[in-house]
């Protein structure tokens, strides 16, 4: 059996969830990285392991895998060690299925908006580029209504599937972290249960582990 391989560039969000969780399980795991500078994520190899051209890629042995959530699952599942670690939940059909519930408003509420007030106000900058402000401001007024379901969420459960952690809260990070390095960072400010959520998880060790892979936030 081969090392599990992420294809792809640390500090890229997407890359930086997949590395959330093998820094979770502790998995063997090696990034190959992937130069955009040259196109190689439009090459017929990388192509041939995510047909759209993005990173992250994924392989094992003989799957190869590409959306970051998905591969995310994979790993949980395949390194699952016990009900109480699992950050799926996969033993309980409740919990697990609020898992996936909050895990699709990661994905279709919160990461749509935070991705490209990331990507446009602190890494377009960071690498020489201008970000798009309009956009900036339309995301940020859409975010204020989906942190008020946040807050409203965290200020009954610790966690937002529940009193457990899992990867719908993980999931969040690599935006969110790089949300907390723009000028609107004090946004949070005025949902302080969510505030509080996210303080309590960049504690966790594989986030600063991938978060050390990471553009520089200071
Ligand atoms: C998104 C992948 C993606 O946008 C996932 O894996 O979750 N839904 C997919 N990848 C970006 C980098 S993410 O920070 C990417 O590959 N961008 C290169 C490009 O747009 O050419």
């Amino acid at each position: 059996m081969g090392v599990m391989k992420v294809y792809g560039v640390a500090r890229y969000m997407s890359v930086a969830r997949v590395i959330v969780c093998l820094e979770e399980v502790g998995a063997d795991y090696q990034v190959v990285p992937v130069d955009f500078a040259v196109g190689e994520h439009k090459t017929p190899a990388h192509l041939a392991r995510n047909p759209f051209g993005l990173i992250p890629a994924f392989e094992d042995d003989d799957l190869v895998i590409f959306e970051s959530r998905t591969i995310s699952k994979y790993v949980l599942r395949k390194y699952k060690s016990s009900d109480t670690d699992d950050l799926l939940r996969e033993n309980n059909l409740t919990e697990s299925t609020l898992v996936d519930q909050w895990l699709d408003v990661e994905a279709h509420h919160y990461d749509p908006l935070v991705f490209h007030i990331s990507y446009n106000a602190f890494v377009l900058p960071k690498i020489g580029g201008t970000g798009d402000q309009k956009l900036i401001d339309t995301n940020l007024e859409k975010l204020k209504k989906v942190l008020e379901v946040y807050e409203a969420q965290l200020s009954k459960t610790k966690y937002l599937a529940g009193n457990f952690i899992s990867l719908a809260d993980l999931s969040h990070f690599p935006a969110t972290y790089y949300f907390m390095a723009t000028p609107y960072a004090n946004l949070f400010d005025n949902y302080p249960h969510v505030k509080a959520w996210w303080e309590n998880l960049m504690t966790r060790p594989s986030l600063k582990k991938a978060a050390a892979g990471m553009f520089p936030v200071a």
